[in-house]
């Protein structure tokens, strides 16, 4: 039997109620007294990350934005259904506390769900590119950073179409492909090209974009990225190379440049994410993005997005958990650089 000194004075820690994270103790008693205790995490109306709900007219400080989308998939579709389902399971990613960093982003500044864009031409693929790009010009004017959840890769182009309107931005993007093919059976609106539209639009810096996680059978399709001097980084370097060097080597390419980071879940192994229409097999597992991404904290950020999860192939909800995941690392990483900013 224990001490029964040493018992009672377990016992007496256990009295406890206050978290030793002061800050965040006096935080979260000052959350619930606001909203009249806590949130239950299975009731109520689901949004990203359980963050409150908005317009982009009560101007957050950022915006989480679905783009219910998939109207530029080459094969399989379905990324319509990703950010329904991503707001779902979000609330099992939702903070308050990064463990790894310490970051709150509630915290550091204002961020909501801003709800989905609308679309009209829900049959017109152009048209509904023009939409989006209109919609996250609306975003920018109201100084509002964008972390927008997809949707096919294709929405990444309007939205930096906006974001890059300016100046353009540097690019970090981790995906299983490149996404700077050309013209596709009579569109090049496609899923596989946003970057090379964006580079040619004069909205990112080719010199100034780096590729992590490129592989498969896809690859003839990437000649723009070595042509327009894109960094790429094929898995087997990624590997090769070992994670911080790739970090450092993101850093160094970057600096403290505008940067954009564009997070496609099937850079994960479709073992853990297999829900998204393009599965490339010997993926990254969802640990080393993690990595990843909080390596990035401290850049000059101006927006990010999580694309190309599908939920009818994601029966088990995971895919949708580990870009919720992945959602959460950026919003950390988000509200740190727009923090520090303001500072
Ligand atoms: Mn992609």
């Amino acid at each position: 039997m224990t001490n029964p000194e040493k018992l009672a004075s377990l016992q007496k820690l256990a009295e406890k109620t206050d978290l030793n994270d002061r800050a965040l103790n006096d935080f979260l008693a000052e959350k619930a007294k606001r909203e009249g205790g806590r949130k239950l995490p299975y009731a109520g109306v689901s949004t990203f990350l359980k963050a409150p709900q908005k317009t982009i007219d009560d101007k957050p400080d950022i915006g989480l934005f679905g783009v219910p989308f998939d109207l530029a998939v080459t094969n399989r579709p379905g990324t319509r259904f990703g950010p329904q389902q991503v707001r779902q399971l979000s609330v099992m990613a939702a903070g308050p506390k990064n463990h790894a960093t310490g970051i709150v982003p509630a915290m550091l500044l204002d961020y909501a769900d801003c709800g989905d864009v609308p679309f009209e031409s829900v049959y017109d693929l152009d048209a509904a590119t023009k939409e989006i790009e209109a919609f996250y010009h609306k975003v920018i004017d109201q100084n509002i950073m964008p972390l927008s959840v997809g949707g096919d890769h294709s929405i990444s182009y309007p939205i930096l179409k906006a974001v890059g309107r300016d100046r353009p931005v540097c690019l970090i993007h981790i995906d299983a492909h490149a996404d700077t093919g050309g013209s596709f059976n009579g569109s090049r609106f496609h899923h596989g090209g946003p970057f090379r539209n964006a580079a040619l639009a004069g909205v990112i810096d080719p010199e100034k974009t780096i590729q992590i996680g490129i592989r498969g059978r896809a690859e003839p399709h990437w000649d723009f990225s070595y042509d327009s001097g894109m960094r790429v980084i094929h898995i087997e370097e990624f590997y090769e190379m070992g994670i911080d060097a790739v970090i450092a080597e993101a850093r160094d390419l970057v600096g403290d440049l505008p940067t954009y980071i564009s997070f496609d879940v099937d850079s994960i192994d479709p073992a853990f994410t297999p829900g998204t229409g393009t599965p490339e097999v010997g993926g990254f597992i969802p640990r080393e993005v993690q990595a990843m991404i909080r390596g990035f904290q401290g850049l000059n950020f101006v927006g990010a997005d999580v694309v190309e999860v599908s939920p009818p192939y994601d029966q088990s909800g995971n895919t949708a958990l580990v870009a919720s995941t992945m959602l959460w690392e950026l919003l950390c990483i988000l509200a740190h650089s727009l923090h520090s900013r303001k500072e």
